[in-house]
């Protein structure tokens, strides 16, 4: 079986994490094998990139930001997503390419293009087969991060950085809507789930034969 890489994302609290996990568990109830993974974070090294990207009390440029998502995505690249998505798992993938247009490009300013080139550089092709944009207001995610009562260095960019972001995110998918899928990410969490099943189900492959 031919894995997949299906990637969820959107604005912070979004709900990307809690969608992921109803589909690996709809999945591994069909018999899937599934891998759950995410950006920045998903290997040993990546994750004390993530440290310093989420947690530095030092300064961090622009750039070096965007240097450092790209790092995490090529180690995260080599080391789990292609390998799983070879071995015909079905991969999770919370966040990838489009985090950085969207944060470092939309957000931040940096240019798109230069971006692009630096995804191509990490990703050395591996392309998702679907992108899942959940899709909720800024009010609605910093509602949702401040009743969680954390906010990490990104979270607290503040207001009109996030409302760039979502722009960004909107642009993206008008510009390619071909493998990108909007869902609307204010939708009850188990109606939320059953939108995104529906969406799933064309691009995976037949269930394994040996599954119920
Ligand atoms: N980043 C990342 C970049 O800038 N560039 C990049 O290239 C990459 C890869 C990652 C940060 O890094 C940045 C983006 C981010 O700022 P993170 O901690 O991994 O940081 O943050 P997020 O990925 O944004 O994760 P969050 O936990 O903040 O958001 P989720 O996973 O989208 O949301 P989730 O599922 O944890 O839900 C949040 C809350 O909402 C509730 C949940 O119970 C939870 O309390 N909720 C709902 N409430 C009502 N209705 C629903 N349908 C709900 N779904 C969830």
């Amino acid at each position: 079986m031919s894995g997949r890489l299906i990637v969820f994302e959107g604005i912070e609290g979004a709900g990307k994490t809690t969608q992921i996990r109803h589909l690996q568990a709809h999945l591994e109830t069909l018999g899937y094998p599934v891998l759950t993974t995410y950006e920045p974070g998903g290997t040993a090294l990546g994750q004390q990139l993530r440290a310093m990207l989420l947690h530095t009390t030092q300064p961090l440029s622009d750039c070096t930001e965007l240097l450092l998502y790209a790092a995490d995505r090529a180690a995260h690249v080599d080391h789990v997503l292609r390998p799983a998505v070879t071995q015909g798992q079905i991969v999770l993938c919370d966040r990838y390419t489009d985090s950085t247009l969207a944060y470092q490009g939309y957000g931040r300013g940096l240019d798109l293009a230069t971006i692009t080139s630096l995804n191509q550089i990490a990703t050395a092709g591996l392309v998702p087969d679907l992108t899942l944009w959940l899709d909720i207001p800024v009010d609605v995610g910093f509602a949702r991060l401040h009743s969680r009562g954390r906010l990490d260095r990104v979270e607290a960019a503040g207001r009109a950085f996030h409302e760039r972001v979502r722009r960004g995110y909107t642009a993206l998918w008008q510009a390619d809507p071909s493998y990108r899928q909007r869902l609307e990410g204010t939708l009850p969490e188990l109606d939320l789930a059953a939108a995104i099943w529906q969406v799933v189900q064309p691009h995976l492959p037949l269930p394994p034969a040996d599954s119920n």
